[in-house]
């Protein structure tokens, strides 16, 4: 039996009663892992960097065999970059490549530029005209219900190319799940932990381009952009994001 496990935490009070984002984490996994998962989400928020967390909710749920789909890890490149101008130059061009206007791509780069702190989820924007869709404010779209379907297997892998740690694990299997959405054309995405200043764009035809520096050290103003094709359906998006159970294969194995 697998269950979903859900953290998200903040300052100030819940999220819904305007609390400050600190911490989100997500993991689909058997029973005997869940006290180790629940006691380190824990810790995670309140010890995190962007702030001790007063308001932390766990939610954990059972997924059932049948209701998940199965969709492949994005192939990881890295690239170079000397500072934050080189860093978002190299996105603008992996972001043009992957089929986003140059208009939408600068368009992402200064609308999580000017972000007057981090959203809890992500901000969905046309790949053409660079709009922002939706129109859901701070709180933007969480992307939930995911995990790698071999972790061990995973983290040996991210291991043997010399990336440990949570950032890398967590946001490669998340760009997989979002990849593998028919609408998406590219994710564009720097952390808001405030000494982690690597990001990356992803695209289910060019992979995970991990880029060395998209802010300046310090920032704890980061965030997701979801680039989609024109006319998407934006509630069915919304709910394979949010809603659907997602397992990634190593093998590249998909089912749907
Ligand atoms: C986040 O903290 O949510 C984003 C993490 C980006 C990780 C980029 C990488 O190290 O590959």
């Amino acid at each position: 039996m697998l269950f979903s496990v859900k953290m998200r935490a903040a300052q100030g009070g819940a999220h819904e009663k305007g609390g400050r984002h600190i911490s989100g984490a997500e993991r689909i996994l058997s029973e005997p892992g869940l006290e180790k998962t629940v006691l380190s989400m824990l810790d995670r928020a309140r010890t995190h960097q962007r702030g001790k967390a007063d308001f932390i909710s766990i939610r954990i749920e059972e997924v059932k065999n049948e209701d998940i789909v199965y969709k492949p890890l994005l192939h990881m490149e890295s690239f170079e970059a000397a500072d934050v101008s080189e860093g978002h130059a190299v996105a603008i061009t992996e972001l043009e490549k992957a089929g986003v206007t140059r208009a939408a791509a600068q368009n992402g780069i200064s609308a999580l530029l000017s972000l007057p702190d981090s959203l809890r989820g992500a901000m969905i924007f046309d790949a053409v005209s660079g709009k922002r869709l939706d129109g859901l404010g701070q709180r933007g779209v969480r992307v939930s219900k995911m995990d790698c379907a071999d972790s061990a297997d995973y983290e040996a892998d991210l291991e043997r190319r010399g990336l440990s740690g949570e950032h890398v694990r967590e946001a490669l299997v998340l760009a997989s799940k979002v990849a593998g959405a028919d609408d998406i054309i590219a994710e564009l995405c720097w952390s808001d932990d405030p000494d982690y200043v690597t990001g990356y764009v992803a695209s289910s035809k060019f992979g995970y381009k991990r880029i060395p520096v998209m802010k300046e050290m310090g920032s704890p103003v980061g965030g997701r952009i979801f680039f989609v094709k024109e006319g998407t359906d934006l509630n069915s998006l919304c709910s394979y994001l949010q809603e659907q159970a997602v397992l990634i294969s190593l093998g590249g194995e998909e089912n749907v």
